[in-house]
């Protein structure tokens, strides 16, 4: 039986992956940091009678990392284990380094040292393109604009590094934007459904965003899971982006979102700081602007060209955005009715 050994298990993509080897017939390890509150375990609650194995470990911590590969010997290791909010990283911008940047390297150490002929994949992401314009591909100059970026891109380069170094299976998912009902409730898109869901029932009346023409290349999590686990399954170690290929802005998720519970919204038409959308039912201001949720600097527009992923892989993503946008309003209607 194939052992893998999942950073981040607790985390959106972690769960998914999760419950994906464990339906192909994995052995699954994660590693889980110790918090205050053992919801942060909620997201993989099912699979904790036994169907994962789990251990205390931390990013920041190589000795744990070392220990648990030693004990765990896996054939393959998932490193999704980060500081993933983008904002945030501007606020500890030394953390966020620690754990996207360093820690990658302690992972890849303790593998080097322990578990040699393991698969390694690394969860890069799109942000590491950050300036550099739309269709973004594995050869498009990368620019990140964020502490978090930087960061990731510090892992990105390690995981090249060992593969070059030492012949290591290592290889890069340079992911773009992908959500789910699990997704963490300070993104975006998740924000705005739950928002939505409690407008709708009437547990809320506003909600307040950043900047609403931000453009990014949203699928589903599940989707992009599975390329996870095809990116190991490939003859050798490479580079692969996943992504939808079809852009949309902010605004337009959240004018998807209003449609499907049926309450009709209106912007004032100024698409700066004072804009304000209305409910048309009641006149009532419904989306306010605050700069509070701006970034420091900006990504625009992201929008991803999968065309390697989908000639040597065979993936391409199932779920469309207006499906996205559907499953997780109606998962935030159950939620919050
Ligand atoms: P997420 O929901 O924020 O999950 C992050 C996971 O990392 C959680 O399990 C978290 O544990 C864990 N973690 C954070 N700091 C840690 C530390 N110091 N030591 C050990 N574990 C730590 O993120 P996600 O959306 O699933 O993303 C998974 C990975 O893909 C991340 O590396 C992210 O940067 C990358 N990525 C995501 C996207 C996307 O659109 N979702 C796109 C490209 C790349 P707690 O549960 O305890 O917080
Ligand atoms: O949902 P977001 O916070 O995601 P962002 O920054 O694109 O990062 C996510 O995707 C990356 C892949 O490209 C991952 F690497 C990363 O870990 C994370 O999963 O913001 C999306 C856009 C931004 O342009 C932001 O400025 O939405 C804009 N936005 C507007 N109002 C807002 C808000 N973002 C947040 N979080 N909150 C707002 O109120």
């Amino acid at each position: 039986m194939k052992r893998a050994l999942v950073t981040g298990i607790t985390g959106q993509d972690g769960s998914f992956l999760a419950e994906h080897l464990i339906g192909l017939g994995y052995e699954v390890w994660g590693l889980v940091r110790r918090s205050s509150d053992t919801r942060s375990c909620d997201r993989i609650r099912e699979l904790t009678d036994g169907k994962v194995k789990l251990r205390y470990g931390d990013m920041c911590d190589s000795a744990s990392l070392h220990r648990i590969v030693g004990e765990c010997k896996p054939h393959e290791i998932y490193n999704l284990a980060a500081q993933s909010h983008v904002r945030i990283s501007s606020d500890i911008p030394e953390y966020t380094s620690t754990v996207n940047g360093t820690g990658v390297i302690s992972l890849l150490e303790a593998v080097r040292n322990l578990a040699p002929e393991a698969r390694f994949y690394q969860a890069s992401t799109s942000e590491l393109f950050g300036s550099s314009p739309p269709p973004q591909n594995e050869e498009t100059v990368m620019h990140p604009r964020s502490p978090y970026g930087v960061a990731k891109l510090h892992g990105y380069w390690s995981v090249i590094n060992m593969r070059e170094s030492y012949g290591m299976f290592a290889s890069n998912g340079i992911l773009f934007n992908h959500e789910s009902e699990r997704r963490g409730e300070n993104f975006v898109t998740r924000k705005i459904t739950r928002a939505v869901a409690r407008i709708k029932l009437g547990k809320q009346s506003s909600l307040e965003l950043g900047n609403m023409d931000a453009l990014r290349d949203w699928g589903h999590a599940k989707d992009y899971v599975a390329g996870m686990h095809l990116i190991l399954q490939h003859d050798r170690p490479d580079d692969f982006v996943l992504a939808t290929g079809i852009a949309r802005s902010v605004r337009e998720f959240v004018e998807t979102a209003f449609a499907h519970v049926g309450i009709d919204i209106e912007s004032n038409g100024k698409f700066t700081i004072d804009e304000v959308y209305h409910r048309v039912d009641t006149g009532d201001p419904i989306i306010t602007i605050n700069e509070a949720f701006y970034r420091p600097a900006e990504v625009d527009y992201l929008c991803g060209d999968a065309s390697k992923a989908k000639e040597l892989l065979g993936w391409s993503p199932q779920v469309t955005f207006e499906q996205l946008v559907e499953k997780m309003v109606v998962s935030d209607l159950n939620l919050e009715g």
